[in-house]
């Protein structure tokens, strides 16, 4: 019996006695390589992707720095509470980055100034020297003005160009306060386009809105149009340019870094991810993810996460069309990140309620330390018994209206403290209908909450409350802020 313990006792500490493996990866490396050493890294994420269970609890995977990779990560397996996994950077200078883009090559005249060229696949955005452009749209800037509108039917006669020719198109709508809808136009009989529908009834209300995604209306600078039954990008440069003297990229990819359901125990850190046409991070069922000190720009979402005891912290996210962060985790941790620039572009983020910089919803999450610059809705949404404190929200609701700094619903043992929102006093939208001043509010609430939906007409500043003055529950903050 003692034996068979010793033995036992052996067994449980050989993981510890196994060297782990660190794997090195380089733009200038080979597939063909050990890729164990610097000296003789793999080149590709699709040779990390191969790894599968030979990727054991305590390696690591490590990207040289300078270095970007067009690639979509799939964690190949999973670590153990004492040995992570861990996926990182090597090297000096800047984060390795992992992109959602192709760069656009072998281009020939359309007519004009249009170019076109081949992508095999469907086109999400496209990025030119860096700087997102515009999908070809109608009118080039600002907004048509709705004559009258419900949720399946738009009428404008402003609407000249005859019947059918809307045919295909997609309508981006103002249709609330607070939303922004987009719409498929699936007829078009003179003035009136028949549409996907949007959920709302604006009546003769004249509404902001604008048509896009047709070869027709690409005719000015910065736009561009994708025809997915013949794999064609077309595109019409800045300045009139050659698109094959310029760094033009087209965002394909969905996610950056793919964790397949319930991996658990990896760090994924001083990582860049851009172009991302779903989330840069996804997790999917997973726990004890760490996320840190790494950067998400230019992507449609930074992290969209359905897993548990996450901690995601000190992490840059920068011009996200989408909610930027969107956790459906239960205790998990989120803190020292910070967004700028959320959900800017109306038509990009989501229908009917979103544009938000972080929206979570489970329970037991600690959100704390974080900062919000410039977030198109609300900068946080929280619920349940979150603890929520020493975060700042500065200028949410840049172009929406009718939400706050923070939102809460289902609160239920909620602390929000030492946090700070400063909001922009109000203006008028261009794509709002007609109110000059728009209601904000400083804290904004749905449902359970109700009592804290009071406007806040005349302040710019929530005021800082120290955690150890005042721990403030959801029914005194409603209070608080009648
Ligand atoms: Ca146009
Ligand atoms: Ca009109």
């Amino acid at each position: 019996m003692k034996i068979r313990r010793t033995l036992l006792a052996a067994l449980a500490l050989f993981p510890l006695l196994v060297q782990a493996t660190v794997y090195y990866v380089s733009p200038s490396g080979s597939d063909t390589n050990n890729g164990t050493s610097t000296s003789t890294p793999w080149r590709t994420i699709s040779k990390v992707n191969g790894l599968g269970s030979s990727l054991h609890a305590g390696d690591q995977v490590l990207f040289q720095r300078g270095g970007m990779w067009r690639e979509k990560l799939n964690v190949p397996n999973s670590g153990s509470t004492a040995s992570k996994i861990t996926f990182g950077a090597y090297g000096t200078g800047a984060e390795p980055i992992i992109s959602g883009s192709v760069a656009v090559t072998n281009w020939t005249l359309h007519s004009g100034n249009i170019w076109k060229a081949t992508v095999t696949s469907a086109v999400k955005q496209v990025y030119f020297n860096g700087t997102m452009q515009n999908l070809a749209r109608y009118p080039n800037t600002g907004w048509l003005r709705t004559d009258v509108s419900n949720s399946t039917s738009t009428t404008d006669a402003a609407l000249t160009q005859g019947s059918s020719y809307w045919n295909g198109a997609t309508m981006v709508l103002r249709t609330t306060n607070w939303s922004y809808d987009t719409a498929f136009v699936t007829a078009n009989s003179g003035t009136t386009l028949t549409h996907t529908s949007t959920g709302n009834n604006n009546g003769a209300q004249q509404w902001g809105y604008f048509l896009r995604n047709k070869l027709s209306q690409l005719d000015a600078a910065g736009e561009w149009f994708y025809d997915r039954p013949t794999s064609t990008l077309y595109f019409w440069c800045p300045g009139n340019a050659n698109p094959a003297s310029n760094l033009v990229e087209a965002a394909v990819l969905d996610f950056g870094i793919y964790f397949s359901y319930q991996r658990h125990d990896i760090i994924v850190t001083n990582l860049a991810f851009q172009h991302q046409i779903d989330a840069s991070v996804r997790l999917s069922g997973t726990y004890n993810v760490e996320v840190s000190y790494c950067k998400m720009q230019d992507t449609q979402r930074a992290i969209y996460s359905t897993g548990a005891t996450q901690n995601i912290h000190h992490n840059t996210i920068t011009r996200n069309y989408q909610t930027a962060v969107y956790l459906l985790d239960n205790n998990s941790t989120f803190s020292y990140n910070t967004f700028t620039d959320i959900c800017l572009w109306p038509g990009l983020g989501e229908n009917n309620w979103g544009y938000f910089g972080l929206r979570c919803n489970g329970t037991g999450m600690v959100v704390s330390d974080n900062r919000f610059q410039n977030t198109g809705y609300i900068g946080m949404v929280i619920e349940k018994n979150t603890l929520a404190e020493r975060n700042v929200v500065r200028n949410p609701l840049a172009i929406l209206n009718d939400g706050g700094g923070i939102a809460i619903d289902n609160a239920d043992g909620m602390i929000l403290a030492g946090t700070s929102c400063w909001t922009r006093w109000a203006t008028s939208r261009a794509s709002h209908r007609s109110t000059p001043i728009s209601f904000r509010w400083r804290m904004g609430s749905t449902s359970a909450t109700s009592a804290s939906r009071t406007p806040w007409w005349n302040t710019t500043r929530w005021p800082t409350v120290p955690r150890a003055a005042s721990m403030w529950t959801t029914r005194w903050l409603a209070l608080a802020t009648r």
